[in-house]
């Protein structure tokens, strides 16, 4: 692994831009489940797959709102890891550098990064499911799902559900990037949910070196020029440290 840092070090170094991809691996050391992982407890019988999507809320929007409330409830107990830290650390010693997320956690920015690209939007805030209403929930609304407060149409977090597109303004700043940088790093990610999963190939036909740090091997994996097996929380630090020295 030690070779692979430092060969990752020495690209970082050459780079003029580089892109780096999250996915929910990176908060796993956080105590946050990916979201492949079992589900436990209450939601042990629902596939995260069937939760997230337009047609579970319009189904069951009382499930799908306490699943995300009780998501919400975990994030608020964790704090951000070591491989959050390394990142916003990252961000500090390398020309450009822009980090898009898959996550919805908001631990980056908890950690310092700044600019994040969200793409998969934020847990912690919720929107009107009319996308085009600003309304939110009169105070003391106790329904589950509460209505907005001017339309009283049911509010919904504000995330992209299967089926729906990624925000515009993520979306576009992250195909800007993906199109100029010189080494792309994908982080914790299972690369099986697109746009996200295709972007190390977009970047790789622009020319960038790709890179993955992953504990198990993924799709990226065969075709990336560096691949670590290994913990982010573990491997970030490490190289912040063979950069600094
Ligand atoms: C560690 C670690 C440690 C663990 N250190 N590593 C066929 C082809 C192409 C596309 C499609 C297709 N069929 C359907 C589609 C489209 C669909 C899709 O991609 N489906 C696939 C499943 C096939 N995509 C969409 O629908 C997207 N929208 C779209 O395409 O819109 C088109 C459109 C355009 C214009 C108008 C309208 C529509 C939307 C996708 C939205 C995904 N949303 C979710 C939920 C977000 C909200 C929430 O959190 O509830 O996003 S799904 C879920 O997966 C979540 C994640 O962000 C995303 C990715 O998961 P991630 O981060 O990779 O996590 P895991 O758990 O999969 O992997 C964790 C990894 O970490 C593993 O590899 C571990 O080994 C590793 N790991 N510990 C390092 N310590
Ligand atoms: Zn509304």
């Amino acid at each position: 692994m030690k070779d692979e840092i430092a060969l990752l070090a020495e690209a970082l170094h050459k780079s003029n831009h580089t892109v780096v991809l999250t996915g929910a691996g990176v908060s796993a050391e956080s105590g946050v489940p990916t979201f492949r992982d079992t589900q436990t407890g209450l939601w042990a019988n629902y596939r995260p797959e069937d939760l997230a999507t337009p047609e579970a809320f319009a189904r069951d929007p009382k499930m799908v709102w306490q699943w995300y409330a009780w998501r919400r409830q975990l994030l608020a107990t964790v704090q951000p890891n070591p491989g959050h830290i390394a990142l916003a650390q990252l961000q500090d010693i390398i020309p450009e550098f822009t980090l898009i997320t898959q996550n919805v956690d908001g631990l980056h920015q908890q950690a310092g990064s700044r600019d994040v690209v969200e793409l998969h939007g934020n847990i912690n805030r919720t929107v009107c499911s009319d996308k085009s209403c600003s309304g939110q929930p009169e105070p003391g609304d106790k329904r589950e799902p509460p209505w907005c407060g001017i339309c009283a149409t049911l509010m919904r977090p504000d995330v992209v559900w299967f089926g729906e597109a990624m925000p515009e303004l993520a979306m576009r700043i992250a195909l800007a990037a993906l199109a100029n940088c010189e080494l792309f790093i994908a982080i914790g990610t299972s690369a099986v949910v697109y746009p996200a999963a295709g972007m190390a190939q977009q970047a790789a036909a622009k020319g960038a070196i790709v890179a993955e740090i992953n504990l198990q091997a993924t799709s990226l994996t065969s075709a990336a020029e560096i691949a670590i097996g290994g913990p982010s929380g573990k491997v970030l630090p490490a190289l912040i440290t063979f950069l600094a020295s």
